[in-house]
């Protein structure tokens, strides 16, 4: 995407005109900084990356300064960005695109498309961020996931929260959450549909499958009595709903629940919409575990059945993928959440995990569907209990010693 000039067609002090070419430089060069392979990290399963793939520096300049000289003679930042966090993600025109949840100083998020010809660095924002028509009551909204549908249209479903209206005096913290849900044939034009209608009080990560399901659009869902505990909810639901246009479900039911001791057992959610593959529907999700630290989320995975998605026929134990590094530090440390993950044309069927880094940056994660099935289908299921782990790990370490004839 070629940068067009910043230099505003009126007279401005030539101090001013310096300081506005050397951010500009500054900013360029950042954004043609190179992502190289993590050197370090090796786990066979996937790679990352030395940088986050996207950080508030990317916020176009345009985005955030006053660009006249006489309402803005400091060339001071106006409208900060605080944080470019859990993207949606899409394959899209020969470019991969994130829909990334662009929140300002205000608390206020966003959804802004950044594009990139390889999926790791020079991500570049688009001319605007996404015009997204509004549902009264809404405060936030946040974590687009996107979906190709075989009806023919691409869906963005994401989280709408706003003020709980049955919150006592003084309670200014209460949300309510649902899911909002658009539609678009070019990610310019957006028609907004109404907000998913489920049984429960509440939702957040809620994703559309990309297939017809007995006829019907397939939800899968994260129902929750309250904003931020589940309550009696939680687990990975999932619903069926006859006409979109609508927004109206049937009942829902679990299809990947919590566990004690485990790294789901406060709570989960379904990340990006699924990849098919011959062996079952690849799902990457998060978990949420509480400890001294607060809650803390990562990655995990599982598959369901091709012929019954509803049926989990693979679940490998413990996390994919767990804060690292810089990424557990942050607005909300300890914390790794996705709602983005693309395969790339090709038969090699690379996919590009994008994750959002304690509510902060971007980062990119590459690996490919065998990979993924395999760990999926040979890792072991979590052990539940130390004598059981004990057990796996001793059948792994003594099938290694035969093997190596110790
Ligand atoms: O702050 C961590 C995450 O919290 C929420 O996820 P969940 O609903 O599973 O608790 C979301 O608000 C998410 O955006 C955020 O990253």
């Amino acid at each position: 995407m070629k940068k067009k000039s910043l230099l505003p067609k009126i007279k401005a002090p030539a101090a001013w005109t310096k300081r506005l070419k050397q951010l500009t430089a500054k900013h360029e060069k950042f954004l043609a900084r190179k992502n190289p392979v993590d050197p370090e990290w090796d786990n066979g399963v996937f790679e990352r990356f030395t940088f986050p793939a996207i950080t508030y520096r990317h916020a176009p300049i345009e985005w955030r300064y006053d660009l006249n000289p006489k309402t803005n003679p400091f060339l001071m930042e106006r409208l900060g960005v605080n944080a470019t966090l859990n993207p949606g993600a899409f394959f899209w025109k020969g470019k991969v695109h994130m829909v990334v949840r662009f929140e300002g100083y205000d608390r206020k998020s966003l959804f802004a498309i950044a594009e990139s010809a390889n999926g790791i660095d020079g991500w570049r924002f688009w001319d605007e961020p996404v015009d997204l028509p509004e549902l009264k009551p809404e405060t936030n909204v946040y974590d687009m996931r996107i979906t190709f549908h075989e009806d023919g249209h691409i869906y963005g479903v994401f989280c709408a929260e706003a003020k709980d209206p049955n919150a006592k005096p003084g309670d200014l913290s209460s949300a309510v959450a649902v899911a909002g849900m658009v539609r678009t044939k070019d990610f310019k034009k957006w028609e907004r549909l109404p907000n998913l209608k489920t049984p429960a009080s509440q939702q957040r990560n809620v994703v559309l499958h990309p297939e017809f399901v007995d006829g019907q659009y397939a939800f899968y869902t994260r129902p929750m009595d309250g904003f931020i505990d589940v309550g009696s909810g939680g687990g990975i639901g999932w619903t069926l709903c006859r006409d979109i246009t609508t927004g109206i479900t049937g009942p829902e039911k679990i299809i990947d629940g919590r566990a004690y001791h485990t790294i789901k057992e406060v709570k989960n959610g379904q990340g990006p919409a699924p990849i098919k593959t011959p062996q079952g529907w690849l799902h990457l999700a998060h978990g949420v575990r509480g400890c001294a630290a607060g809650l803390r989320y990562v990655l995990y995975m599982f598959m369901t059945s091709l012929e019954d998605p509803t049926k989990v026929i693979a679940r490998p134990g413990g996390h994919f993928l767990a804060p690292y590094g810089g990424e557990g530090f942050g607005d909300v440390s300890n914390v790794t959440f996705t709602n983005g993950w693309v395969e790339l044309p090709g038969k090699e069927r690379t996919v590009m995990i994008y994750y959002g880094g304690s509510d902060t940056r971007c980062y990119v994660a590459r690996t490919n569907v065998a990979k993924l099935v395999d760990w999926c289908l040979n890792t072991p299921e979590d052990a539940l209990t130390t004598r059981k782990a004990v057990d796996q790990r001793l059948a792994l370490i003594r099938a290694n010693k035969q093997l190596l004839g110790r």
